[in-house]
């Protein structure tokens, strides 16, 4: 197991498309398992490959709040949306900067798990979010690019000046 180095903005990398995943091997394992350790240490609810320089099609997720419950979403893909909810989200990659964001209330995923088995996830709430927030990061998406461009503005700006 490894704590890896999470990347942050503005760092180009972080707008690299993931490949989706072909090889089941102890490779990805390995990664979904020190993922997992990166994330609880940071702490953070979720994490995408694309945020520590993999830029392969796997995220990992724990919403509990036990920290007992990790998720790792292989190749996933959004199936269904439905309604609409307003979250206020921040991000490892973005570190120390909170913004609203509208996302879809509810989705459904079809992923596979890391021996390549495909499965079903029906989420809503804190879920649903996370699961919209780590799979725009393997688009090389953040949610910052989900603001006005006044408020992305602003946050850029923020940064800029906590690097100082
Ligand atoms: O730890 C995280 N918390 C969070 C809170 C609200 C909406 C999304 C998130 S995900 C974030 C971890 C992260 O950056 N994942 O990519
Ligand atoms: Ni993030």
């Amino acid at each position: 197991m490894a704590i890896l180095d999470i990347l942050t903005l503005p760092d180009k990398r972080l707008k690299t498309i993931a490949e989706p995943v072909t090889v089941f091997d102890g490779e990805l394992k390995k990664l979904t398992s020190d993922m997992l350790e990166t994330m609880y240490d940071a702490p953070g609810v979720g994490l995408a490959a694309t945020q520590v320089n993999v830029h392969k099609q796997v995220v990992v997720i724990d919403v509990s709040e036990e920290k007992d419950q990790p998720l790792c979403l292989i190749n996933p893909k959004i199936i269904s949306k439905e309604g609409v909810q307003t979250y206020e989200e921040g991000c490892l990659s973005v570190p120390n900067i909170y913004a609203k964001v509208k996302r879809a209330g509810k989705v459904e995923i079809e992923a596979q798990d890391v021996n390549g088995e495909k499965f079903c996830i029906e989420a809503e709430e804190l879920l649903a979010v996370c699961i919209q927030h780590e799979l725009d990061h393997l688009k090389g998406i953040v949610f910052l690019d989900h603001l006005s461009p006044l408020k992305r503005k602003m946050a850029l700006k923020k940064l800029e000046k906590a690097e100082e």
